[in-house]
């Protein structure tokens, strides 16, 4: 028999490096899932503190069967892990978001110390390390005892669950061929059993594998039929073990993007990273349940689970509702030459663990990984060796890429993936909303054989900030709306995108932010952080996918407004709305997804929209002058350019590049600066040398926008005097 006991309560926690030999009683007393960043970094919480600390917990010996083995089973300890069991070094662990397991039996006595040592400090191998998320650090998804007979199916090695289900579906006949294999430590018999039918098989080396034909078959078919199947498999010792899987038939097509059994399936989406406020990345299910069901009420038919490892529960949740997953493992924004073990070790935990998804259709190799420099022959080995490791592991998915937005269309990194998929942001940090459509019209017009999707895309918005008239920069809800608006007709308009996710389902913690009135906090979500407020451009994509009937009026958190007349947007799935103005209908529209109304205003209204059953209300107020509570009021920073005694008449720093580039003086001033980032860390200046087609595109982008992007590798003085230098040159 197998025994699974949860190890999540109990636990002494304490900062530091040190592994005591008796359970420190002082110690702070903790229960899993735990995290000791949950608020750092961000508004009311500590500094964001990394480095090693110590979890210890003391247990009896566990009830073992003759030869019996125990085996400690971590879910998720961030970053790195080095377990201790009475004083003996078991195991050390490089991935924050993997399961791993530890054979204990051996140092076992009545009474026991477990000490883990986990570490989230810096180092130069474990990913990631630079990454616009917070690296939590702690023991958040819990710990088991898990007890096993002396035979046992295989549960150490890669953290593996010891069966492995193939199914090859054949559409035509409606019928799937299963091929279910395990490992065990034995060489007594295995019996499988598959929908019903049961099979006897002799392993060898190990490794046993059965197949079984299932006729007709019951397809696993998104949100409306996930039908899933279950495979278990059985030793003659009791110990046994199952997992669910599920019969689908996935292409991609560089034509028409992605099939799902046949049929043409435009994947549109969003992502999702795992933590929310106030818990960090400790949550239960309920969290994760939480979150699946607002992924659902938004419509979306797959998820990117960023930027790491998801927990199980997530899995199992896309498995049920028929969710399509993008996996990923953290390979992220800045090469390492020496993280390349780390990089094939989370790869192949991530395939090993996760290969019964059926919800899984492709593994993510890295994200914007030449954001911080070029791609090296180093980092394009790392991504050959990933790539052939997936493909070893798993013949049934493609690879994929996140490239970022500065990543030549032609470089050769993008031939090393089956599939890719770009991150642009243009509309947001850089660029116009249409620089989004110009670029997949060029690569699809460019490359008509590269299957390509848009990984990332999304404007930060806080709910707090308004705007009758806004724009890119302002943090205002409303901006987000015209920014989705405009890239979701972007999406509709090229079926041949095979997968679509927006950046990002929910607001994440990211310590290195301070902007938009938060701290610490990547607001691009269409959810809060906190998952209590969904923002307007959550009803567009609603509006847009869902098939559950429904009216939004958007601005309902601006409320005052000193105009006479305002227009009020409604976000629904109808084909027609009918708007009212205290009980006054003022106009009835037809059309899709987006309808807008002109109202006049002249005290305190109550707004209605109607569409058949469905309604929504809002209160709008005429006031004589802004609220100031709206505007979005950007530090004291580096408004020196404001400062400046401007001549409108001559070149600056808000000229777009392709102008500057035109004027020989003013190009010279430019070539100048692009050296002098170049031997600095800038990023845009490091992938813009010597890159004809990223210079191509930041011709429109102002110099300004490009070096807002470069962040602090620009210093304020240096682009005080390139502007005085600009400034110097009369337009022609
Ligand atoms: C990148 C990155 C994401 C994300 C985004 C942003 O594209 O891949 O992790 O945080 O930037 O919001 O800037």
């Amino acid at each position: 028999m197998r025994n699974i006991i949860e190890f999540n309560e109990g636990w002494r926690f304490f900062k530091t490096d040190e592994v005591p030999s008796a359970l420190p009683a002082g110690w702070e007393a903790v229960t899993l899932p735990h995290t000791w960043n949950a608020a750092d970094g961000q508004d009311g919480g500590n500094d964001y503190w990394r480095g090693t600390a110590m979890y210890c917990k003391a247990f009896d010996r566990p009830d073992l069967e003759p030869n019996g083995r125990a085996i400690l089973e971590f879910l998720g300890a961030a970053m790195t892990a080095d377990v201790y069991v009475n004083g003996r070094h078991l195991a050390h662990h490089e991935s924050g978001y993997s399961t791993f397991r530890v054979d204990v039996t051996d140092v076992l006595g009545d009474e026991n110390l477990l000490c883990v040592a986990v570490d989230n400090g810096a180092n130069d191998r474990v990913y990631p390390q630079k990454a616009d998320f917070t690296f939590y650090g702690g023991l958040y998804r819990g710990v088991n005892l898990i007890t096993v007979p002396a035979e046992h199916f295989e549960l150490v090695k890669d953290g593996t669950p010891g069966i492995k289900v193939t199914p090859s579906v054949n559409l035509k006949n409606q019928a799937a061929i299963v091929s279910v294999e395990t490992w065990q430590n034995g060489s007594g018999p295995v019996t499988v059993t598959v929908a019903g039918e049961e099979k006897t098989v002799t392993p060898k080396d190990g490794r046993a594998c059965a197949e079984f034909l299932i006729a007709p078959v019951h397809l696993w078919n998104g949100p409306d039929d996930p039908y899933l199947y279950t495979a278990s498999a059985k030793l003659a010792s009791g110990d046994e073990i199952s997992t669910r899987f599920g019969c689908r038939e996935t292409w991609f097509r560089p034509e028409n993007g992605f099939f799902l059994n046949g049929r043409p399936y435009p994947l549109r989406g969003v992502s999702r990273h795992q933590d929310r406020q106030g818990m960090g990345n400790a949550l239960t299910i309920r969290e994760h349940q939480e979150d699946m069901a607002i992924l659902r009420e938004i419509g979306a038919n797959t998820v990117r689970l960023a930027h790491y490892q998801h927990a199980q529960e997530f899995y199992d949740l896309c498995d049920e509702n028929g969710i399509i997953v993008w996996a990923e493992i953290p390979y992220i924004t800045e090469h390492m030459s020496n993280g390349r073990q780390n990089t094939l070790e989370q790869m192949r935990e991530l395939v090993v663990q996760n290969y019964n998804h059926p919800s899984i259709v492709c593994w993510g190799l890295s994200n914007e990984i030449t954001a911080s420099g070029a791609a090296t022959e180093d980092l394009m080995e790392n991504h050959r060796a990933l790539n052939d490791l997936c493909h070893r592991l798993d013949s049934t998915r493609p690879t994929t890429m996140a490239h970022v937005f500065m990543l030549e269309t032609d470089s050769p990194l993008i031939d090393i993936p089956d599939i890719g998929s770009y991150n642009l942001y243009f509309g947001w940090y850089l660029g116009g909303l249409t620089q989004n459509d110009r670029f997949f019209d060029e690569f699809h017009t460019k490359f008509p054989g590269r299957v390509i999707g848009f990984s990332e895309y999304g404007a930060d918005a806080n709910p707090q900030f308004h705007s009758s008239a806004p724009e890119r920069g302002d943090y205002t809800e409303e901006y987000q709306c015209v920014y989705h608006e405009h890239l979701l007709k972007v999406i509709g308009e090229r079926p041949y995108l095979w997968a679509t996710h927006v950046w990002n389902l929910f607001d994440f913690a990211a310590d290195g932010r301070d902007e938009g009135g938060k701290k610490g906090v990547n607001q691009k979500g269409m959810v809060t952080f906190d998952r209590k407020l969904k923002k307007d451009a959550f009803y567009l994509y609603k509006a847009a996918w869902s098939g559950e009937p429904f009216v939004h009026i958007c601005g309902r958190r601006y409320a005052d407004r000193a105009e006479n007349t305002t227009q009020v947007k409604v976000y629904s799935n109808q084909p027609s709305v009918t708007l009212r103005i205290d009980g006054r209908v003022i106009g009835t529209k037809a059309g899709k997804t987006v309808f807008t109304f002109d109202v006049p205003l002249t005290g305190e209204h109550e707004i209605e929209a109607v569409s058949g059953g469905c309604r929504d209300k809002i209160t709008l107020r005429r006031v004589a002058e802004p609220n100031r509570e709206y505007l979005f009021r950007k530090a004291e920073v580096v408004n020196w350019f404001d400062k400046e005694d401007y001549k409108p008449d001559c070149y600056s720093v808000k000229d777009t590049m392709g102008a500057l580039m035109h004027n020989p003086r003013s190009a010279a001033i430019l070539g100048k600066m692009m050296e002098r980032m170049s031997a600095s860390r800038g990023d845009v200046a490091k992938s813009a040398n010597g890159n004809a087609n990223l210079q191509r595109m930041m011709a429109g982008m102002s110099l300004e926008s490009l070096i807002k992007q470069a962040g602090d590798a620009v210093p304020a003085e240096m682009v005080k005097s390139l502007n005085a230098a600009l400034q110097q040159i009369r337009k022609d």
